[in-house]
Order: C-alpha cells, then sequence, then structure tokens
C-alpha cells in the first residue's frame, strides 16, 4: 500500500502529469531531460508504486477530486492525458477552479472532444493521431531533405566543366548567396574536375547589396551570351526557370533549378536537380538545409551572407516566414560575423539616393491618407524603393507612391499599411496592361517601358506629359477622383 501523499511534499513543482498510462509515461520520459521536478498521479496504485521505484514524485489518487488537488504541491504546468474524456474533462475543471494561473496541456479522446476541452479551460489540446502525423511528416521531410542534399552531390561530384550559376535579373541578397552556397558545394563535392562562375544580368542596385557583393568579396560577373554558351552546366538560384526573371532564352537548357517562387509551367522534366518550394521565405534557406544535411563547413563570410539572404526575403523574419526559414537562420546565427552584417546592412548613402530623398520630399502631396511624389529623372531606379520606405513613415500617410523616369521606363514603387488596401493589384489594375506591374498587399512597383518616347531628351517634360493620365488611373481606382484628387 502506498501513501497517498509523498513524504515530504515539496512546495512546488514545475510539471503535473496527471493521469500516467502510455502517454502519460512518455511525456514524463521526455520531461525528464529538462527537469526533475515533475509530480505524477495516476489511479493505479500498482503504477504508481512502480513510478517511485523509479524515484518519481509520484501520487495515487482520482485527478477529478478537488479535495485531492487541495493536497498537492502547486504546478505551473498540467499534463491531463488520461484516455477518457469525462475524466480529463472534469481534471480540468477542477484544475481552473483551484489555480487559476496553471497552463493545462489536455488529451483529447477525438477531434470533436478537442473542442470541448478547448472551451473547458485547457490551453492546450493534443489528439493523438494528430501529434503522430504531424511528426511522421516531419521525419520524412528531414529524410528527404537529406536524400536531396546528397543527390545534388553526387550529381555535382560526376561532373566535368564548369558550371554557371546565374542569379535572378537585378540579383538581391537571397540570389547572390544562394549562388555563393551552391558554388560552395559544388567545390566541395567536386574540387578539381569542376569550375563555378556566378553571373547576373540587370544591375547589383541597392547599396546594401552592392556592400554585400564587396564586402564578402563574391566575384560576379554580367551575362554574356558566349560566355555561357562555353559553360558545360547552367544552374539558375532564386529564379524558376529559363526566361523567368533571367535574360536567358525560354528554351535554354539548364541543369540545376534552386529555387523558392513558383513556376506556372513546371520545370523542363529533362532538368538534372530541380527543388522548388514555394512555401518557403527563401532559397538562401534551401542551400543552408543542403549544407547542414551534407556537413560542408559554412564560413563567416557565407554564413553571413546567407542569413542576410534570409533576413532580407523575408523582410526580417516578419513576411512569407516558415519555420524551416528560422531554423535555417538559427543554424547560421552563431556562424556569422555580426560586425559584418552591420557593415551591410546600414551601408553609406549614395549621393543620388539621398538627393532623390530630397525631391522626393519637397515635391510631396498628400490627401486623404494617400502620399504622391514624382522625383522627376533617376539615373539608378533603387533610390525610389527607398524614398518610398522613409515617406510611408511620415503621419498620417497610410500609402505613398513615388514615381520617376529613367533613360527607358517610367518606375514607380509604393508602399501602403492600410490593410483595405492591396497595393500590388492596385498598382496592376492601373499599369499591368502597359508595363510589368504588380506586388504585395503592402509594397509594390510598376515599371513602364518609354518604347519609342526613350529618345526624348527631356525626360522631365516628358514624364509630366505622360504621367498625368496615367495617375488619373490611379487615383480613380483607389477612389480618390471626386475628392481632392486636383490636390494630388
Ligand atoms: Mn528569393
Amino acid at each position: 500500500m502506498v501513501d497517498a501523499v509523498p513524504k515530504d511534499p515539496p512546495e512546488r513543482v514545475k510539471y503535473a502529469v496527471l493521469g500516467c498510462g502510455s502517454t502519460g509515461y512518455n511525456v514524463v520520459q521526455e520531461l525528464v531531460g529538462e527537469s526533475r521536478s515533475i509530480l505524477v498521479v495516476d489511479r493505479e496504485e500498482s503504477r504508481v508504486s512502480e513510478l517511485r521505484d523509479q524515484n518519481f514524485n509520484a501520487v495515487a489518487g482520482d485527478i477529478t477530486s478537488e479535495s485531492l488537488l487541495a493536497t498537492l504541491p502547486v504546478f505551473e504546468i498540467a499534463f491531463v492525458l488520461t484516455s477518457d474524456h469525462a475524466t480529463n474533462l472534469a481534471a480540468i475543471k477542477a484544475i481552473r477552479k483551484r489555480l487559476s494561473g496553471v497552463h493545462i496541456a489536455a488529451r483529447a479522446a477525438d477531434p470533436i472532444s478537442a473542442g470541448v476541452l478547448g472551451s473547458s479551460g485547457a490551453d492546450y489540446v493534443l489528439y493523438p493521431p494528430n501529434v503522430v502525423a504531424r511528426a511522421a511528416i516531419h521525419q520524412i521531410n528531414k529524410l528527404h531533405a537529406n536524400r536531396i542534399s546528397r543527390r545534388l552531390h553526387t550529381l555535382l561530384s560526376g561532373w566535368e566543366g564548369t558550371l554557371a550559376i546565374i542569379t535572378h535579373k537585378n540579383p538581391d541578397p537571397d540570389a547572390i548567396s544562394s549562388a555563393m552556397a551552391l558554388a560552395t558545394i559544388a567545390a566541395s563535392a567536386n574540387p578539381k574536375k569542376l569550375t563555378c562562375r556566378i553571373f547576373y544580368d540587370g544591375v547589383i542596385g541597392h547599396q546594401e547589396n552592392r556592400t554585400m557583393v564587396n564586402l564578402l568579396e563574391i566575384r560576379m560577373e554580367k551575362m554574356d551570351p558566349a560566355i555561357i554558351q562555353d559553360c558545360t552546366y547552367l544552374a539558375l538560384v532564386d529564379s524558376p526557370g529559363p526566361g523567368q526573371n533571367n535574360t536567358l532564352s525560354p528554351r535554354t537548357r539548364v541543369h540545376i533549378i534552386i529555387d523558392h517562387h513558383g513556376n506556372g509551367s513546371g520545370p523542363d522534366p529533362g532538368t538534372a536537380f530541380v527543388d522548388i518550394r514555394p512555401g518557403l521565405g527563401a532559397t538562401a534557406s534551401i542551400l543552408t538545409q543542403y549544407m547542414q544535411e551534407l556537413d560542408i563547413p559554412v564560413d563567416r563570410p557565407l554564413a553571413t551572407g546567407l542569413l542576410y539572404g534570409i533576413r532580407s526575403d523575408t523582410r526580417d523574419f516578419r513576411r512569407n516566414v516558415t519555420p524551416q526559414d528560422l531554423n535555417n537562420a538559427a543554424f547560421l546565427l552563431p556562424l556569422t560575423d555580426s560586425e559584418l552584417l552591420e557593415q551591410i546592412t546600414s551601408p553609406s548613402l549614395s549621393q543620388e539616393t539621398l538627393d532623390v530623398f530630397g525631391i522626393a520630399i519637397r515635391s510631396r502631396r498628400i490627401h486623404s491618407g494617400y502620399l504622391i511624389s514624382n522625383v522627376g529623372y533617376v539615373r539608378n531606379r533603387d533610390s525610389l524603393p527607398q524614398a518610398a520606405d522613409l515617406l510611408i513613415t511620415l503621419e498620417g500617410v497610410n500609402t505613398a507612391l513615388v514615381y520617376g523616369i529613367t533613360d527607358d521606363a517610367i518606375v514607380l514603387s509604393a508602399r501602403n499599411r492600410d490593410v483595405r488596401l492591396h497595393i500590388g493589384n492596385v498598382l496592376y489594375e492601373a499599369f499591368g496592361d502597359i508595363g510589368d506591374a504588380g506586388g504585395h498587399p503592402n509594397m509594390a512597383a510598376a515599371t513602364i517601358p518609354l518604347s519609342y518616347f526613350r529618345r526624348v531628351k527631356n525626360k522631365d517634360e516628358l514624364l509630366s506629359l505622360i504621367m498625368e493620365p496615367l495617375l488619373n488611373k490611379f487615383t480613380s481606382i483607389v477612389g480618390l477622383e471626386n475628392e481632392g484628387k486636383d490636390e494630388l
């Protein structure tokens, strides 16, 4: 016969496991690794005595009884884990009555009782078949990631010649760091017979990106069709296929595609290696996973680049971020050079960007929360989003639209914090038929090619001529046409 109360009860314990069948026992085993401050309560005296033999603090009793609860030490977290719904429900109610601050995890017998337990005071309800399914998916995905990584490694180790790693147009930190990582994996898989070169088209715009390329000493070459033709293998990173956000012809045969953008048409079945994961926040996240799985050392510059890639593609973990992105970022964090990262993320402003800020601020017009600003002729379009980022922070402004003109296009950049408005859709509706336009609910851009008008010398004048009807379209879509449009 065991005593109903342990001899020297501690005042408080961290965990109480109420109901110690197979689920309860497994929870106890998991908890032991973290804390010895565990109290177990079960109806079966024989089980309690076994637990005591294993040195557990165990009590026999009815977990639904308020008078039993009164004799127990105070606990912070309770697991209510019997296989009987009525018992669990009564236990939750009894705990809630006595100890309102306790966090309760309860086991549900079926999906319907899960709802009842939740509304009766359980903070977390687990339904074992669900947990098993989730664990199975997690494990098999891990295994799959490992297989994919090995397949890439094996493929690269059998190649001979030059691998051209091609980023998307106007490469961003995600694309640049992914290219760097793929080159590192290739060098580790096949140091003797395979050479890597990294190519890009367009410009490496934002100061942050240029600073990144300089500080991390990444060698990137401008795309040249003749050189590409001479390369033995082609890999696309952060771009879903040839001709999609890169200047390759859509018919080009590529050998590797690694990306997190959806691909409408699906990649060419002849592509030797494809890993496209539209759910993920960044391509750098995929490459980080490969390096972990393959156990390839990640040096400081690469870790810094990849972390910056994940951070900037997820807007500092605020957009499209998944637990996997966070895991990969956590893996990189201790390997990064925080000073270097600081230097990259706070680069000096270029003179032109500062000038554009000045013009954008001076020429701003505001009405009903909309700010519109014409910055005129700019050499580099990258100062526009930065100006929009700045202006959207202005008090009373919910939507900011900054526009200007480059040598060959009218460029617009918009930021929005009005939840009723999807600024990407607005720009698409307004300018999608005459240019490239679209984006997210909170940030969007448009580029309208000048075509024949590119020869016009006075770009500022051209802009004011073309812009009026275009702006009218914008203001009418957002519903500003009748009120105060003239002020804009
Ligand atoms: Mn990306």
